[in-house]
């Protein structure tokens, strides 16, 4: 469950040991030490299990059925890694009526409705299904509560992919609830049976709240049988959350539709940065941000290849910052199998 002692014990915290060491000490020197200008680097951050296994499934199915393929949406939120990928032969698409019959298509990471899935089989077409394995489970659950006649209370964006697959599960069953301040607007036909899900990258703090609020309106609210904001959202929350009260400046690199990657922003800040900026590359890194600041916090959402970070870094070594120290507050260790029809060419 997500419970607020054990979420957020290490995070509220800015009395935690830093799990300090010398990333880059090649390019750290006397420099540093004079003025006191370092950068933390938060670990985790980038790639969860559930991004590394859906970008890999593209490149397998690239490989396998050569391009072009197809793609339904952004395969992850990521603006270098859907760019990458389109260079090599992807073609993506927002629904499946623009792709051709009988063709490849890809659904993303963040998943999709039944009714996605019929009209892919209707137009013949060849899916492979790179939803997260942490998301299928979400759909299970809406599956299960809503044949149990459940009022499922969904907790997400609007809009947010993610959540349009899940309720998609059960529409009659399911309302989103986007945010604590969303909480008045909800009706249920029997308050006895009553369950909350939620989107598996929202802040672990703000949904807390939301679910508080909803206690308070339905008391016999039900808890999901076990935590739906995934683990890497959750790691990445609370790496961001030790650093940042040291922070004269957060920089977390992800993109703007990057619900993760937006929501590190908000934690930094709410966790004491005295300023929280996300930029998608380097070149976006205002140097007017950096002027007299000594410690700068670096963090990437879960859909972020680590050579954006290492740009960042190198970017900031430019300025002075070139020592770098982790903040390590978990150790991931996660692997997806890829989708079965094409595990057999995993490495
Ligand atoms: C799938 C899911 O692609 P992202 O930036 O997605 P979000 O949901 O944060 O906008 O990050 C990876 C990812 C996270 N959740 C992929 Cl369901
Ligand atoms: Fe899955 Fe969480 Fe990543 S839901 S795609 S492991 S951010």
């Amino acid at each position: 469950m997500l419970d607020a002692a054990r979420t957020y014990s290490v995070g509220m915290s800015s009395a935690i040991p830093l799990n300090v060491g010398i990333a880059r000490s090649a390019a750290s020197g006397p420099a540093d030490a004079d003025t006191g200008k370092r950068v933390l680097l938060a670990e985790p951050r980038g790639y969860c299990a559930g991004v590394d296994r859906a970008v890999e499934t593209v490149e397998k199915s690239l490989e396998r059925h050569g391009a072009p393929i197809y793609v339904r949406k952004e395969i992850v939120h990521n603006r270098h890694v859907v760019e990458t990928l389109r260079e090599r032969g992807v073609i993506f698409v927002d629904e499946t009526d623009e792709v051709p019959e009988g063709a490849v298509v890809v659904f993303s990471a963040h998943g999709v409705s039944p009714a996605v899935h019929e009209s892919a089989a209707a137009r013949n077409l060849h899916t492979i299904d790179a939803t997260c394995p942490l998301v299928t489970k979400v759909h299970q659950e809406a599956k299960r509560f809503a044949r149990d006649d459940f009022d499922i209370l969904l907790i997400g964006h609007e809009g947010h992919e993610e959540v349009e697959g899940t309720a998609g599960e059960a529409p009659e069953h399911v309302q989103l609830v986007d945010g604590p301040d969303s909480v008045g607007k909800v009706t249920v036909r029997d308050e006895s049976k009553v369950i909350w899900l939620s989107q598996t990258t929202l802040s672990v703090d703000e949904t807390m709240e939301t679910v508080k609020r909803l206690r308070e309106r339905f008391p016999s609210l039900q808890d999901p049988p076990s935590d739906d904001i995934c683990y890497a959202t959750q790691n990445r929350q609370v790496a961001v959350k030790a650093m940042a009260p040291e922070c004269d400046l957060v920089i977390v690199v992800g993109s703007r539709n990057s619900s993760n990657s937006v929501r590190l922003v908000e934690v930094a800040l709410n966790a004491g940065a005295k300023a929280a900026h996300l930029v998608d590359f380097a070149r976006e890194v205002d140097s007017a941000w950096l002027a007299g600041a000594r410690t700068i916090g670096i963090t990437s959402g879960a859909s972020v290849p680590e050579i954006l970070v290492r740009g960042v870094l190198d970017m900031l070594a430019e300025h002075g910052f070139a020592d770098v120290k982790p903040v390590t507050t978990a150790n991931e260790t996660l692997v997806f199998a890829l989708p079965r029809e094409l595990r057999a060419t995993r490495a």
